[in-house]
């Protein structure tokens, strides 16, 4: 059985910190963390902090921090992407599946269960169509053979995650990114079998952020209202998925 590195899932919203500076992210997330469960990093925000932004973030805000690095290189590079942040308090880090099965085994062992390892398989980007989702599904059988933390899946495309939790199995995690301004529905995910809706722009670009997250968070908490007697034994649902 896996560690939960990112704990028990209580909003399933990964907050994606991609504004430039520290400042600026911690900012948003004064506002908005009682209303996700892990905070992202990705590699400009790396770039301009140096790595230990992963645990100063991690310290201020006592939430997880996902270190979306998108590891792709050759084993004896990507395991030093690895250590890097498992020795900057990450608590999981994002590899590209088609780097392999060698290079994807030196990351586990690399990682040496102080941080989970999380397979990038599908862009949300139209593009990603064209490449990574071909190969998608065997980099999906290859996450679930090699026991992975989880993988990522687009979250714009409720139909993909569905496809790829059917494959991992019920337990990895599934990060699924592009909801939000990418035309994803936090609600659509949780119900295609996603773990984590990621989430930016559509929070830390909102006039009102805190509302913004309050908002996709309790999505997935509204129950259809079903009304009652209505004629011919028909039912109609109010509020249900946003
Ligand atoms: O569209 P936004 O503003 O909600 O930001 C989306 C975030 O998810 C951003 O950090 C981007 O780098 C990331 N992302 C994608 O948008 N598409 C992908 O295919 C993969 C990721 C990602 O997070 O990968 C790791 C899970």
């Amino acid at each position: 059985m896996q560690k939960t590195f990112f704990g028990s899932p209580r909003t399933h919203i990964i907050f994606a910190a991609d504004l430039e500076t520290y400042d600026q992210n911690a900012r948003v997330l004064e506002q908005v963390h009682e209303h996700i469960d892990v905070i992202k990093v990705n590699t400009p925000l790396v770039f301009h902090e140096g790595p230990s932004v992963i645990r100063r973030l991690q310290e201020t805000f006592q939430k997880p921090v996902f270190a979306d690095l998108k590891v792709a290189d050759v084993p004896h590079t990507d395991v030093k992407i690895v250590r890097m942040v498992a020795d900057n308090g990450g608590a999981a880090v994002m590899v590209h599946g088609f780097v392999g099965p060698d290079a994807l085994i030196d990351c586990v062992e690399a990682a040496n269960d102080e941080i989970g390892i999380i397979m990038q398989l599908e862009l949300t980007n139209p593009g990603g169509k064209v490449f990574t989702a071909p190969i998608a599904n065997d980099l999906a059988k290859l996450a679930a053979d090699l026991n992975l933390y989880g993988t990522q899946a687009p979250g714009n495309r409720p139909d993909r995650i569905a496809d790829i939790r059917s494959i991992i199995g019920p337990d990895p995690v599934i990060v699924c990114c592009g909801v939000g301004a990418q035309g994803g529905k936090h609600q659509s995910v949780l119900d295609a079998g996603g773990t984590y809706s990621i989430v930016g722009r559509a929070i830390y670009a909102a006039d009102d952020p805190v509302a913004a997250a309050k908002n996709i968070r309790l999505s997935k908490e509204k129950q259809p209202v079903v009304m009652p007697a209505l004629a011919h034994g028909q039912s109609a649902a109010i509020g249900g998925q946003k």
